[in-house]
């Protein structure tokens, strides 16, 4: 019976995965919905409201008159890179009148992906700011709507006067790929700007 009731010690367990928060941000109908969906490996929550004949004072859907539904609080969704990293996806609302949520999503976030809708980069202009004012780290991913990019990323990229550091991507937010390649961007902007930091006498 000499060591038979002795339970065997519990294996070692993996270390548990790095968590960390992102955005997805951009203007009303951008495609952030459409991106936390297409990338998450969970079935995404999502707030969507129908659009209604209520709201044509306030809803502009000039460029974008197919749109039905719209965010009126936060989509979520999940994807993991590799073993050790899980990203928690929130994407924003996009029309004006529900900015004010932004504060709050914005809480915790470590990274962001602006958005921004080919046809109508203007409407994206605000989310850069929003990110530039906070010093959150963005890279801006254009969503080619009907897959096309007519503006090479380097000209998106300077009409936005945005610096060298901040990645520019073209994009099909319809696209699991394209979308996942805009979060490793993300995530390698991450880690270039810590060991940059950490470099940094001060
Ligand atoms: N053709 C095409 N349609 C797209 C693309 N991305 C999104 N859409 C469509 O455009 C519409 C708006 O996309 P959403 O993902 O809801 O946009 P959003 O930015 O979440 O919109 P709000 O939350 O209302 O600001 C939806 O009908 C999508 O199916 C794209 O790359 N190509
Ligand atoms: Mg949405």
């Amino acid at each position: 019976m000499a060591g038979s009731d002795i339970a065997a010690p519990p294996a070692a367990s993996a270390a548990a995965p790095e968590t960390v928060k992102i955005l997805i941000a951009g203007g009303f109908g951008v495609g952030k919905t459409t991106m936390v969906g297409s990338v998450s490996e969970i079935t995404p929550l999502r707030t969507e409201e129908p659009l209604t004949v209520a709201g044509l004072d306030v809803d502009d859907l000039k460029g974008i008159e197919e749109k039905r539904s719209t965010t009126v609080a936060l989509d979520f969704g999940r994807i993991s890179i590799g073993d050790d990293l899980v990203l928690y996806l929130f994407g924003t609302p996009g029309q004006q009148r529900f900015w004010f949520m932004w504060n709050d999503l914005a809480i915790g976030a470590l990274g962001a992906v602006v958005l921004i809708d080919v046809r109508r980069p203007e409407s994206s202009f605000a989310a850069v700011d929003f990110f530039e004012r906070r010093e959150i780290p963005f890279v801006v991913a254009v969503n080619g709507f009907h897959g096309l990019h007519p503006y090479p990323a380097e000209e998106i990229r300077e009409s936005l006067a945005l610096p060298e550091n901040v990645p520019v991507l073209l994009c099909d937010a319809r696209e699991r790929e394209s979308c996942r390649d805009v979060l490793i961007a993300l995530i390698d902007r991450l880690i270039d700007d810590f060991t940059l930091r950490s470099k940094s006498p001060d």
